[in-house]
């Protein structure tokens, strides 16, 4: 099994193609934690990557062209990249319809947002199956283990099998799993709980998340149930076994670490803190989403400088807000109300010398993200709901003098493992949160340091290698031996 190659298979494909200075066409790699941790193994156990690449290029590169960068990016890469098409209204329907206005709100419970669209159901069946024949196409049975990513992808294993395609497979959800009354209002409920148990494996950030999927399986699949307890567990239906096990993904901490001690952060972080001298900063980063909390935070925050009044003019929130999902007015509605709290809260408290809210909306280049990483004191992370919530974890690794404090919502997959240091709040609760941002700012060094050395030891041993090689073992080699038999 240790020779078996992977095939990664998600939404977007590892590299992204862009117009250079020049107005050449040109590759990148993308940046998130997925290609750094999936990279090596790729290139180790040899591989390919299935994805789609995303708008920009839709009618604007000729074919030969196109395949032309894709080679360039395989060279470069070490392993094979193999982009699915998708048409405009794929995008739309599939997408912007059935991913993200019913699976998201859904998923993070938020189902009053969600538009059941039956027209979407059908494209995102499509659109599946479409990534199907990709994976049929480019692997074969024996010699490939075909890994899934995220709720974009419910189908792929599914429509595998209505092909009579054979193949290993494993899936991972990046989000939360709803717990039963939520995940029945879907009206496809049926049809993605069955299709999830045509994996092999199916794996979730926290236990909470396949407790949830355990009880929906439960409740919606008569004669099914879970024999074992431990991080991967066996589920029995009527017709199939399938393995379910936690995954809590992480972060390259060393990376991190060790880029937060170079020179350009330190001097960057340097100039940051001299602008804003004697205060302390509060960090918020984020990706412009309603589940991340934006607004209630804003409220805390401003809780915090009304009850505490010796706070004001000791301490400044940095929020940066990443743009994302633009063109939905959704989004641009969350966007108008970031901007009128922060006006607000502003316009209120402002002295001479002192703004509380510094309003960044835009995307940071590393050098920068770790720069607010490292320069500010407290990091005040408050999804409503998440998966798991990087930015947490990015945080700690950065801290390199273990003088940060994170305040983390109960609500992130995080706090399963950073309870133990971090100050965790409901984000519901704006005077608890501002509650927690005065503990923060009194908290003496000793405590700070103690707390967070506890969480950064935590990421460093459960880092993102860990995570690839933790879901692979259970995936690839079923060697179940090796985890812990208790839930964690
Ligand atoms: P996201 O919802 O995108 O991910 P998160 O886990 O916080 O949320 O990851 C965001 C990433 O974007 C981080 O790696 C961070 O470094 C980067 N980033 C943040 N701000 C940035 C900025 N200003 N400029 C550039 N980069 C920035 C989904 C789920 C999460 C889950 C992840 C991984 O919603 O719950 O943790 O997948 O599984």
């Amino acid at each position: 099994m240790e020779t078996t190659r992977l095939a990664v298979v998600s939404n977007r494909l590892a590299i992204v193609v862009e117009k250079g200075n020049d107005g050449k066409w040109m590759i990148k790699s993308g940046s998130g934690g997925l290609v750094t941790a999936l990279g090596p193994v790729l290139r180790d156990r040899g591989g390919l990557w299935i994805g789609w690449l995303g708008s920009n290029l839709q009618g604007s590169m000729d074919d030969g062209a196109l395949e032309e960068l894709l080679a360039q990016g395989s060279r470069e890469t070490g392993y094979s990249l193999k982009p699915v098409d998708l048409t405009q209204e794929e995008i739309q329907k599939y997408y912007f319809g059935f991913s993200n206005e019913i699976l998201w709100p859904l998923f993070h419970d938020l189902p009053s947002r969600c538009n059941f669209d039956p027209a979407y159901w059908r494209v995102y069946e499509q659109v599946n199956a479409k990534f199907a024949r990709a994976i049929a196409e480019n692997t074969g049975e024996e010699e490939d283990y075909v890994w899934v990513h995220d709720y974009q992808l419910i189908l792929v294993a599914d429509q595998l099998k209505k092909m009579g395609v054979n193949r290993h497979t494993g899936f991972f959800l990046h989000i939360p799993f709803p717990p039963l009354d939520g995940f029945i209002r879907l009206p496809w409920r049926f049809q993605i709980l069955e299709a999830m148990l045509q994996y092999d494996l199916v794996g979730f950030q926290t236990v909470r998340d396949r407790r949830n999927f355990m009880d929906c399986v439960r409740m919606l699949i008569p004669g099914s149930k879970v024999i074992g307890h431990g991080q991967v567990a066996r589920c029995l239906t009527p017709k199939r076994e399938v393995l379910v096990g936690t995954f809590p993904i992480s972060i390259d901490f060393k990376q991190f670490a060790e880029f937060a001690g170079t020179r350009e952060v330190q001097d960057l972080a340097w100039i940051i803190h001299a602008n804003l001298p004697e205060r302390q900063l509060i960090l918020g980063v984020d990706r412009l989403d309603y589940t991340k909390g934006i607004p209630h935070r804003l409220l805390a925050f401003a809780n915090a400088l009304e009850r505490y009044p010796e706070l004001r003019r000791k301490i400044t929130l940095i929020q940066v807000v990443v743009p994302s999902r633009q063109d939905v007015p959704e989004y641009e509605a969350l966007k108008h109300e970031i901007e009128r709290l922060v006006g607000e809260i502003n316009g209120r408290f402002t002295e001479v010398g002192w703004t509380p809210v510094h309003y960044i909306y835009r995307s940071l280049n590393r050098v920068e993200l770790l720069a607010y990483y490292r320069t500010c004191e407290v990091a005040l992370i408050t999804p409503l709901k998440d998966g798991m919530n990087l930015v947490a974890k990015e945080f700690c690794a950065s801290s390199i003098e273990n003088n940060g404090v994170l305040i983390l919502s109960e609500f992130a997959g995080a706090a399963a493992q950073l309870y133990n240091g971090a100050l965790l709040v409901n984000p519901y609760d704006i005077e608890g949160v501002a509650d927690a941002i005065y503990e923060a700012f009194i908290m003496d060094g000793e405590t700070r340091h103690a707390r967070m050395e506890k969480m950064r030891r935590s990421i460093q041993k459960n880092d993102i290698f860990h995570w690839v090689n933790a879901f692979l073992r259970a995936g690839i080699a079923k060697d179940l031996s090796q985890f812990p038999k208790a839930e964690f």
